[in-house]
């Protein structure tokens, strides 16, 4: 049964260029009616505070203010974007080492008191590994603990083809599927506008798709990170909008299909990982994986997708 409570306490753990964003959507959407803002810069945090504040006359009502890791613990959700970002030419992998060291020390004082139904969504890079390592340290349960994934790779994907096409973003369906980062998989057998399959779509209405173009559509959303990165230096605003998604499909009880980070129990013929795949998302957290019947192409690349966070989880002794 759906919940009534459609608004809640939303904990924003890190508020640099991701974090910020995110309470700003936060905010502008309505989901939240209480933000905490959290970062060990707590001038950056109260700087944040005061200008998002500001603006509150415009937005529905809501009740900013911010603490430390002990504010988190009655929150509905806690969203953590915590650490250090991704540098030019850096992959996310490379960031393993220094964001698991600072997730272990933290991820702990933000569980320890936490409320039986709060949800932990992991955000930080590179969040499938991150969302693992929260897990682990917290004791919370699987489902509770999610990382944003490939969400916002799924949005890009759907952006892409609905700019090929010309047609709504919202009518493209299609997702991105395994590690948020270099190995995703993009999966075609199942993308489609509007119910027609996307290659039938694309010969009737807009001149065909090759595999080149194909190809082209994988690169520029699996490098879309980078050619931001090299143009701004971060990632912020669609990822805050892909976060929100992912808060109100929790807040709102929505059971929402989207490609969170999960841990995977043996779904795909993949075990003891956290890799994003279509899951019904509600109150609870993840409901459950939604199993597509891959096309063996597709599935050895999932496969081989969770094998790359597999050794890194191996790399740092979990
Ligand atoms: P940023 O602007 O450096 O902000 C990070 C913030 O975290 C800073 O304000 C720090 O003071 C704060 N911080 C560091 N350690 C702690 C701690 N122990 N407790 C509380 N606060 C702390 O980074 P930015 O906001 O650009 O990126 C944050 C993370 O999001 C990075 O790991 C990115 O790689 C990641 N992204 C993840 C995306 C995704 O799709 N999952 C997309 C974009 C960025």
């Amino acid at each position: 049964m759906a919940t009534t409570r459609t608004r809640g306490k939303v904990a924003v753990v890190g508020v640099g260029s991701v974090g910020a964003a995110t309470a700003f959507s936060l905010m502008s959407s309505g989901v939240a009616s209480e933000l905490v803002l959290v970062d060990i810069d707590e001038e950056k945090a109260e700087g944040e505070r005061m200008d998002l504040s500001h603006g509150a006359y415009f937005t529905p009502p809501v009740d900013i203010s911010t603490g430390g890791y002990e504010d988190c613990w009655d929150a509905d959700v806690v969203v953590v974007t915590a650490g250090t970002n991704q540098r030019p030419g850096e992959s996310r992998l490379d960031l393993l080492e220094r964001n698991a060291g600072i997730f272990e020390e933290m991820i702990p004082q933000i569980t320890e008191g936490l409320a039986d139904d709060s949800v932990l969504l992991v955000v930080t890079n590179p969040v499938d590994v991150l969302s693992y390592v929260s897990w682990e340290v917290s004791d919370l349960p699987e489902e509770r603990v999610i990382g944003s994934g490939t969400v916002l790779d799924t949005s890009r994907f759907r952006h892409v083809l609905s700019r090929e096409c010309d047609v709504d973003p919202k009518n493209v369906h299609g997702y991105v599927v395994g590690e948020h980062g270099d190995s995703e998989v993009m999966l075609w057998s199942s993308t489609n506008v509007a119910g027609v399959p996307y290659e039938t779509y694309a010969a009737r209405h807009c001149g065909g798709v090759s595999e080149e173009a194909k190809e082209e559509v994988e690169r520029e959303v699996r490098e879309a990170a980078y050619e931001i990165i090299e143009r701004k230096g971060a990632t912020n605003y669609a990822i805050a909008l892909a976060t929100t998604e992912i808060v109100e499909a929790v807040l709102r009880d929505e059971n929402s299909i989207l490609t969170v980070s999960t841990l995977l129990g043996g779904e795909y013929g993949i075990d003891d990982v956290y890799a994003s795949v279509p899951c019904v998302v509600n109150r609870d957290g993840v409901r459950n994986v939604v199993e597509h019947d891959l096309p063996a192409e597709e599935r050895e690349a999932l496969e081989d997708s969770a094998g790359v966070l597999a050794e890194s989880l191996a790399d740092l002794d979990y």
